[in-house]
């Protein structure tokens, strides 16, 4: 039995966040499927065993269950030793960082990118809004990045790896991205980390 089990599906960005982590660091982990687009995550049974936020990712290990991907993340950031702070000012850094992620970075951009490309909802005034909110949200990460190589002291850490969700996700989402050159460098950088996969290719989807 692997050392770590996480409940996720290939289109989850947020789930990808907390896979890369286990992935960039070596563990020994298993997905489990979570049928979310036939409601897997809005059914009593599920809350009442697995999360009862109704959510992915769910981390389990050591008989613990772990939801939020930014807790997840500073988790396994403590118990690998990776990716994580190297002090309190960078801890707060990192910590900014993915509350930013959480709020505005993967929120807006993961809701424009449901409503309009996976559920193909078409242009409303709500993926006009999501829209503008993603975009303002990709600015102020690229103004960052033109300074830095990586989100918090020069180096991959699991603030990266929060903001990373859904920058790798292929869906047009009427959303210039490769506009953001610092954004697109940045995601270079952390495809050429050993291991290294693409959602697609670590998570299972509907198909398998
Ligand atoms: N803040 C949460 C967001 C998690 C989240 O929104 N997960 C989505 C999939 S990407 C989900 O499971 N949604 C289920 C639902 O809204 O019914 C995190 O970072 O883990």
């Amino acid at each position: 039995m692997a050392e770590y089990t996480l409940h996720c599906f290939a289109e989850s960005g947020n789930a990808y966040k907390a896979a890369l982590m286990l992935q960039l660091t070596g563990q020994d982990w298993v997905p489990v499927f979570v049928d979310f687009f036939h409601g897997q995550t809005r059914g009593q049974d599920w809350r009442d065993a697995v999360n009862e936020q109704g959510e992915v990712p769910v981390l389990e290990h050591a008989g613990e269950k772990l939801t939020q991907s930014a807790l997840i993340l500073d988790y396994l950031a403590e118990r690998t030793g990776q990716f994580g702070p190297r002090d309190d000012h960078e801890k707060r850094e990192i910590w900014r960082w993915m509350l930013f992620d959480n709020h505005k970075f993967t929120s807006y951009y993961a809701a424009l990118r449901f409503i309009y490309c996976l559920k193909q909802m078409g242009e409303s005034d709500v993926t006009r809004f999501l829209r503008e909110r993603a975009r303002a949200a990709y600015q102020i990460v690229d103004a960052h990045l033109a300074k830095t190589p990586f989100m918090v002291g020069g180096r991959l850490t699991i603030a990266d790896l929060s903001l990373a969700g859904y920058v790798y996700m292929p869906e047009d989402t009427g959303l210039a991205v490769a506009e953001f050159g610092h954004i697109e460098a940045w995601k270079q950088r952390i495809q050429d980390m050993p291991g290294w996969k693409h959602p697609y290719d670590l998570m299972p989807n509907a198909a398998g």
